[in-house]
């Protein structure tokens, strides 16, 4: 009875940016966080919780988390969806918080234990051109980090995914979509003169990534990650759309540079076929959008049998939350690769203390039990939610492209 849910309330925030939490209570005092949020499409997330989900939460007990998983997934009968796997997420992980504070235990500790001291985490070096770009990977350098994801400018493309005007990266900016417009072949141009030029300046050791976040058909992403071969990419990200698992095989069948996919998948099942014909090295499908740990630990030890490793999503629309659950789950998955590590801006980090810490290039969990991330209630009800929608791309003819 003292693991009964009494009350479930979820909070809608916005320090420095939007973010969606689910609190559960127990009636012994005891609560959980769990992050419910969903860039650009925050408010349908919210009511998913506040209306379909809370009502059957009251009474019941918190540490039946795989039953509970299987009552809101199966239970929905709508299964799957970015949505609807936020949602469950966003219980689940408020769950694994509150057993791992009635057990006195952190969440790395329920899940299995360390595997590891802390969990390689990669930073985001952008500039408005190649030179800006090189300088921005010198500072993560001089800051410890040992892996950059690099992004810069493209003559002739205004507003590129990826590049800040001056302050931190942002994308959702406002109220209505920014409109910006995309050129491949400058693109295709452009990327791998980046990335010998950051060989050239930084040498070989540091660990180099890139996004391409969805915008090459499956045979230019072929032609990018073969021309990127010299400069041994950490990984290449999103080359190409992957609602078409199949898409996949063309690049393989071009190149060897590594590749990752999945910051926009939400099961196993949008990964499935990637996975057991081993057409990625790392899977990005993190615990917000995937359901949550209880998921998420099945789609790792899936991958495990294909020696594809995780690199979890981790820009600063998830929150605080996740990254904490995120690095727990980092911390004991024996598949790990690498982790996303954005800085949180102050406002964000004010609203959600955590105890998790960056360093010589590795974020290091705590030993607070749970997952170690708090959320004050007080801070939070001081930035009132403001609507934003990520950007939108189209090619010069004005016709609609992925951004
Ligand atoms: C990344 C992602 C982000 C997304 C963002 C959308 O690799 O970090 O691609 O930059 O665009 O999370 O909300
Ligand atoms: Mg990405």
């Amino acid at each position: 009875r003292e693991r009964e849910i009494v009350e479930a309330r979820v909070v809608v925030t916005s320090p420095g940016r939007n973010f969606v939490t689910l609190k559960l209570v127990t009636r012994s005092g005891v609560y959980g966080l769990g992050d419910a949020t969903l860039n650009g499409r925050e408010l349908a997330v919210a009511s998913y919780l506040q209306d379909h989900v809370v009502p059957n939460l009251i009474g019941r007990d918190a540490g039946r988390i795989e039953d509970t998983w299987q009552f809101l997934h199966r239970g929905a009968y709508w299964r799957r969806g970015p949505v609807t796997m936020t949602a469950i997420a966003a219980v689940d992980v408020a769950l694994w918080d509150i057993l791992g504070k009635m057990a006195g235990l952190p969440l790395y500790r329920l899940l299995g234990g360390r595997s590891r001291e802390g969990a390689l985490v990669y930073g985001h070096a952008n500039g408005r051109d190649i030179g800006e770009a090189s300088d921005a990977v010198g500072g993560f350098l001089e800051q410890g980090f040992l892996a950059v994801r690099a992004q810069c400018g493209v003559p002739g493309v205004k507003k590129a995914y990826g590049i800040s005007s001056g302050k931190a990266y942002e994308p959702a900016e406002s109220e209505l979509p920014a409109e910006t417009v995309w050129n491949t072949p400058r693109y295709l141009e452009t990327a791998p003169k980046l990335f010998e030029r950051l060989r050239a300046d930084h040498g070989s050791q540091v660990e180099l990534l890139h996004d391409v976040h969805h915008r090459l058909s499956p045979i230019e992403a072929a032609r990018l990650a073969r021309d990127l071969e010299p400069y041994r990419l950490f990984w290449l990200e999103d080359a190409t759309p992957a609602e078409n698992q199949q898409a996949f095989e063309l690049i393989r069948q071009h190149s060897v540079t590594a590749l990752a996919v999945g910051e926009v998948f939400n099961s196993i099942w949008d990964c499935k076929h990637l996975i057991e014909r081993q057409l990625i090295d790392y899977i990005r499908t993190t615990i917000v959008h995937g359901g949550g740990i209880s998921h998420v630990r099945r789609l790792a030890d899936f991958a495990a049998l294909y020696q594809v490793r995780t690199g979890f999503h981790g820009a600063t629309d998830l929150s605080p939350v996740t990254m904490g659950a995120a690095l727990h789950f980092d911390t004991w998955v024996p598949n790990f690769g690498i982790q996303e590590y954005m800085f949180h801006s102050e406002e964000t980090d004010a609203v959600f203390p955590h105890d998790y810490a960056l360093r010589e290039g590795r974020l290091h969990v705590g030993d607070t039990p749970g997952h170690g991330v708090d959320l004050d209630e007080a801070l939070a009800a001081k930035y009132p939610y403001a609507p934003k929608q990520l950007p939108v791309a189209r090619l010069e003819d004005g016709s609609m492209w992925d951004w």
